[in-house]
């Protein structure tokens, strides 16, 4: 996309978010979802296709555009980005990334329209260590027959389609073995469990999905290539790893504004706490944090868009990024003082909703062990 149309499109995001969405902040939490009227709005605005290929009815951001794009949509409730986040990020990019023409022409341009997609990998017994799924994709003459239960899968009860990682080698132990699967959502034997009751993030949507001989197309493994699911698993991780950093760094900006505006209207000891140093502290380290996310982000972003291998550093970002974010929102919270514990002040509920960001997409453990083996791998240690 050419800067002109670019920065024309962040504005419009930016002025959507302080005009519609930060606005409504408060009735997304109380109903639990995001406004159907806000939905629409958001898919006209081409929200749903921002990483789709032009030549899909995309928008085809780059990596370094999509995070300029959801550093704004982290400036509010973290529903709305997941409204959107699992189509534009891992819900998509495995056809995008793998997918055969035939699969991104007839699947791409339904997305970009609007059309949620969500990622099937998180099973039951299988969360940190992905490559250990068990459900299973037996072959039948030109189907494949799914069973299994996946897990916290986003967006599932609203998908059209889903991504799905299951077992087809049977044979084959570990991730060798694994296949992604392109299933229409309205495919029978198909169920969902109930909506999870989650410690914040409040009109998300999240819940099981139980496979139960689901018949799909041997033409719908993605690439048609059998065994290399994990793979694009992996590789779809790791753009949506950068996305999700991108996402702390603009709630870490939220976060630094609202403790510096409480800091200049709250009076203490006969002036605003913002003149006392310890408050000023507290402050600086956010404010800190919040840049050095940010700058990892967009530097991990180009290197992903100039073609790098960039998997460690992306773990560095976003391990950084969202502990960074963790730290920030315990700081809005502790310049807040006692309305920082109160549900009408929203640091509270930021505070809970930021939590799942050193969680989902890889822990933080997880992403110091991706960090450390590339670098016990390179200097010759088999780990
Ligand atoms: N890009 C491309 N390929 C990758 C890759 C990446 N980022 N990471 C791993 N691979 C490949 C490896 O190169 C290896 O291929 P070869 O066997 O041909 O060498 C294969 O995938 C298996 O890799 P590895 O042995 O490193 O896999 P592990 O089972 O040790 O798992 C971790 C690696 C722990 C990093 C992986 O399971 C993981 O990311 N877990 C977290 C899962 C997660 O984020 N879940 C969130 C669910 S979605 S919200």
């Amino acid at each position: 996309m050419d800067q002109e149309t670019f920065s024309l499109l962040r504005d419009t995001v930016r002025r959507f978010v302080d005009e519609r969405l930060i606005p409504n902040e408060d009735r997304v939490e109380h109903e639990d979802a995001v406004p159907t009227e806000i939905i629409a709005e958001m898919r006209d605005l081409g929200l749903f296709g921002l990483t789709v290929p032009v030549k899909y009815d995309g928008l085809g951001l780059t990596m370094s555009e999509e995070a300029e794009i959801i550093f704004e949509l982290g400036r509010t409730s973290f529903a709305y980005r997941s409204v959107i986040g699992t189509t534009v990020g891992i819900g998509s990019q495995g056809i995008v990334m793998d997918g055969t023409e035939e699969q991104k022409s007839e699947w791409l341009p339904k997305l970009a329209g609007g059309m949620f997609a969500s990622f099937a990998l998180t099973e039951p017994n299988a969360g940190s260590d992905a490559a250990s799924i068990r459900t299973t994709a037996a072959k039948d003459g030109n189907i494949y027959r799914i069973n299994g239960t996946k897990r916290y899968i986003t967006n599932a009860p609203r998908a059209g389609m889903f991504t799905v990682m299951a077992r087809s080698e049977s044979d084959v132990k570990g991730a060798a073995g694994i296949t992604a699967f392109i299933v229409d959502a309205s495919t029978p034997g198909i169920s969902f469990g109930k909506n999870d009751k989650k410690m914040g993030q409040k009109g998300t949507v999240t819940c099981d999905v139980i496979f139960d001989n689901v018949e799909v197309p041997a033409a719908n493994i993605i690439g048609l290539v059998p065994g290399r699911g994990f793979k694009t698993a992996m590789k779809v991780l790791d753009r949506g790893r950068i996305h999700l950093s991108a996402l702390s760094s603009g709630m870490c900006s939220r976060l630094v504004q609202e403790s510096v505006q409480y800091a200049v209207e709250r009076q203490q000891f006969g002036q605003a706490i913002g003149a006392f140093q310890l408050v000023q502290g507290l402050i600086a380290d956010s404010q800190t944090d919040a840049f050095a996310a940010w700058c990892m982000t967009r530097d991990v972003a180009a290197r992903f868009d100039a073609g790098e291998k960039v998997s460690r550093d992306v773990a560095s970002t976003k391990y950084f990024a969202s502990e960074a974010l963790g730290r920030v929102a315990d700081r809005a919270v502790q310049v807040h003082g006692g309305a920082g514990y109160m549900a009408e002040y929203k640091v509270e509920r930021f505070f809970r909703d930021v939590r799942l960001m050193r969680i989902y997409e890889g822990t933080s453990q997880i992403q110091q062990t991706i960090i450390a083996k590339a670098l016990l791998r390179e200097a010759g240690l088999a780990v």
